[in-house]
């Protein structure tokens, strides 16, 4: 292992990335913001209070007041302005990133493109609102649909993707004529503190309403309060099942809407006929990057009986060269965990898995460092799908499963109270479409001969079953941030009546 920075030098370099971004740490002792690379606390932080909260969203809402009647490509001017904004600071926004979550380099700067490259898309999309017109039964009618702003959107983010989550919601809020009000994880504030930064910088260039963006630097009575409050809209929240299991009923309760994007339990299918080379690469980079804290993990490989030993010997020969580090060194491709408990976590499932009869063939130790929280990402061989398989554990431990029939393959993946990402290796087309029809893989995600992680920003991004139900990002996602109203116009003298109802 590389030697890890001094978390002086992390602090330094924290401040010299939110210096160029030119936004200011409001110092007090209620929050800290600290670095998984060495485990210690970079800064003291004073915490938005629930008054303050509560006074966020009321500016919001006010905020939206002017927004929603302003012309959404006039909107989309805003969000084309933080576009560039990011580009100039991608590589500050991506240091804090490395600082507070721990991405290795090459990931945090991707990161950052995601958000570049969704501000680009919710551009485009600001011309693009469209409705429908539809066919109306009676003479002298016009049946349409108008798509209009729906009002505050909540935003609850994690820390594995603390700036593009974020951002995917609120490039698409803000041209769809919404407010949002952005509670990020407690773990990495100086990267939410940055990229509402750039957003307030964005709105000033432009002269957009000041409040259209909040901040709420808090603890988690806050988010509770951004989930109860009637005033919001529309609540994005991603995180855990756990925590989604707590947000929808509340907000349901008070009519409110919901998105959700929960966790993940990610397999891939590795067929007989597949190229075990291009599954190979495909498999470490899911299941060992971003030290398998993505939602999109690979955490599941279901394996045909006649690649399964070939293919485990050669995945353990590359998980057993895995540089693992200091992020910020250009050979390291697995940083820490966010936190001791997470290694934790990650010991006791391998000690579950073990228990249920797996067998660790690679990696699973923790490294003897003082501070942070260093892995070696597991492969574990398991002979069934026991309860620990079908839990996340938010860490890269890979189980592998064995087939024998295709239909057995899709049963095993299917089997998981997760559905959020899943994929197919395999050089048979037949066997391909099987796995994306109707009858195939069950999740939000589905691909063929790529892994489970790092899907475009083009696509809609979600889940189904414990995963949520939410779609965020790209297609027609901005759908869930704005509300349909059908429009009737009869352009006739005569009132005709549907369904041919005749009265008076
Ligand atoms: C997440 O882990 O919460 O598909 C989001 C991916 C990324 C987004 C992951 N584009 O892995």
């Amino acid at each position: 292992m590389s030697f890890l920075p001094t978390t002086q030098q992390l602090r330094d370099r924290a401040q010299a990335a939110l210096d160029r971004i030119g936004v200011t740490v409001p110092e007090g002792d209620d929050l800290h913001a600290r670095s998984p690379i060495t485990g210690e606390r970079l800064f003291g932080l004073r915490a938005t209070t629930t008054e303050q909260a509560g006074q966020a969203i009321g500016e919001a809402a006010e905020a939206f007041r002017t927004w929603r009647v302003t012309p959404p490509p006039a909107r989309g001017e805003l969000v084309r302005t933080l576009g560039e904004l990011l580009r100039t600071h991608k590589s500050d926004l991506a240091d804090l990133i490395t600082i507070e979550a721990g991405k290795i380099r090459s990931e945090a700067l991707g990161e950052v493109q995601e958000m570049i490259d969704i501000c680009e898309f919710a551009v485009g999309l600001s011309r693009q609102l469209y409705g429908r017109t539809i066919a109306s039964e009676r003479p002298g009618h016009r049946l349409a649909e108008t798509w209009h702003p729906l009002g505050v959107v909540g935003v609850i983010s994690a820390f594995n993707f603390p700036a593009a989550v974020w951002s995917w919601n609120t490039a698409v809020a803000l041209v769809c004529g919404d407010a949002v009000v952005w509670k990020p994880s407690e773990l990495t504030p100086l990267v939410s503190l940055a990229s509402s930064h750039l957003l307030d910088r964005a709105i000033e260039q432009v002269g957009a309403p000041r409040e259209l963006h909040r901040l709420l630097l808090a603890d988690r009575a806050v988010g509770e309060q951004l989930v109860d409050d009637p005033r919001v809209a529309l609540v994005s929240a991603t995180g855990s099942t756990r925590m989604g299991r707590e947000v929808a009923p509340r907000v349901a309760a008070r009519f409110g809407r919901v998105l959700l994007e929960l966790g993940g339990n990610n397999a891939t299918v590795v067929a007989p006929s597949a190229d075990l080379e291009l599954a190979l690469s495909g498999i470490v980079f899911a299941a060992a990057g971003t030290a398998g804290q993505r939602c999109t993990t690979l955490r599941r490989l279901i394996v045909h009986r006649d690649v399964v030993d070939q293919l485990v010997e050669k995945l353990a020969t590359v998980y057993g060269r895995l540089p693992i580090g200091d992020p910020f060194e250009d050979s390291t491709l697995v940083g820490p965990l966010i936190t001791d408990s997470a290694a934790d976590a990650m010991a006791a499932a391998l000690e579950r898995a073990q228990a249920d009869g797996g067998k660790i063939v690679a990696g699973g130790r923790r490294l003897d460092t003082a501070g942070g929280a260093y892995v070696e990402p597991a492969i574990v061989r398991m002979p069934r799908q026991s309860p620990i398989v079908r839990t996340e554990t938010f860490a890269p431990i890979l189980y592998v499963l064995t087939y024998d029939t295709f239909e057995e393959a899709v049963e095993l993946h299917n089997d998981v109270p997760q559905g959020l990402s899943s994929s197919i290796f395999t050089r048979d087309q037949q066997e391909a479409e099987r796995f994306l029809a109707a009858d195939g893989s069950d999740c939000g995600i589905a691909n063929v001969n790529i892994g489970t992680s790092g899907a475009e920003i083009g696509g809609a991004f979600g889940g189904e079953k414990e995963t949520g139900g939410g779609r965020e990002s790209g297609s027609d996602a901005w759908r869930a941030y704005m509300r349909r109203a059908t429009n009737t116009v009869n352009y006739s003298s005569t009132l005709s009546l549907a369904q041919n109802v005749s009265f008076l």
